[in-house]
């Protein structure tokens, strides 16, 4: 299936560093699934998770080459720092602890449906209650509800991560998507517990609600 390796990909660095390119290609991938969803219900989602990737990209595209050529994401962060850009609202601070929080978001989402929730909308809603829910007043709140009302059922939406297009969930599909899923949530949750523990010890997550 779609989902078996970009997060594999993310080889952590000596210093626990967090590969910038490989980290923003694993996130990309994510991408094209809102498309296939078919809903413009999804495209304030969409806008702010490719806008966060596109922010971090940017910063890593003007670095190259320059002798602050950054190794790792928290590098990148640590020099916004250093030059107090890091509160600013377009830093690669702020997006990627916005990015992080749409990972955890996803993360919970698909253990949800791997524990074998039925009901789309019920796995989003839980996994958003678990994450990114207390970072939102009512505005961005009722985003969400306009969203979940657009998932499809699950089985459809199971069929948009098969790597080739198939319209048929059978039982063989079944089980080797649930251990690719199994195996992409490992990789992925390894990445996001690393950029967390960063940001909690060097006190850079943005506690205010949107
Ligand atoms: C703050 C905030 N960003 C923004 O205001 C909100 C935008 C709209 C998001 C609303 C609701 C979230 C809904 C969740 C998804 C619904 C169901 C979909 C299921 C498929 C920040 O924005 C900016 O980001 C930052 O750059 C800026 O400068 O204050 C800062 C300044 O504001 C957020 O709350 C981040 C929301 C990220 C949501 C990501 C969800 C991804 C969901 C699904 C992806 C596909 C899932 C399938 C997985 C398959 C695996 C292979």
């Amino acid at each position: 299936s779609a989902m078996s390796t970009s997060f594999a990909n993310v080889r952590l660095l000596d210093d626990n560093g967090v590969p910038v390119q490989p980290f923003l290609d694993a996130c990309k991938e994510l991408v094209p699934i809102f498309d296939k969803l078919n809903s413009t219900a999804f495209a304030p989602v969409k806008m702010d998770f490719s806008g966060n990737i596109r922010k971090i990209q940017q910063k890593h595209l003007s670095s190259a080459g320059s002798a602050a050529g950054f190794l790792s994401l928290q590098s990148m962060v640590l020099s916004e720092v250093r030059l107090r850009q890091h509160t600013n609202s377009n830093s690669a601070t702020v997006a990627l602890c916005w990015l992080k929080r749409g990972l955890e978001f996803i993360r919970e989402f698909l253990r949800e449906i791997c524990s074998g929730g039925p009901d789309l909308s019920e796995c989003a809603s839980n996994a958003y209650g678990r994450t990114l829910k207390k970072y939102h007043g009512w505005v961005v709140r009722g985003v969400f509800a306009v969203a979940v009302k657009a998932l499809p059922y699950r089985d459809e939406f199971l069929c948009h991560l098969a790597a080739e297009e198939i319209d048929t969930v059978d039982e063989s599909f079944l089980s080797s998507l649930m251990n690719d899923m199994e195996v992409y949530l490992q990789h992925m949750n390894n990445i996001i517990l690393v950029i967390s523990q960063f940001y909690t010890a060097h006190n850079l997550d943005v506690e205010e609600q949107v």
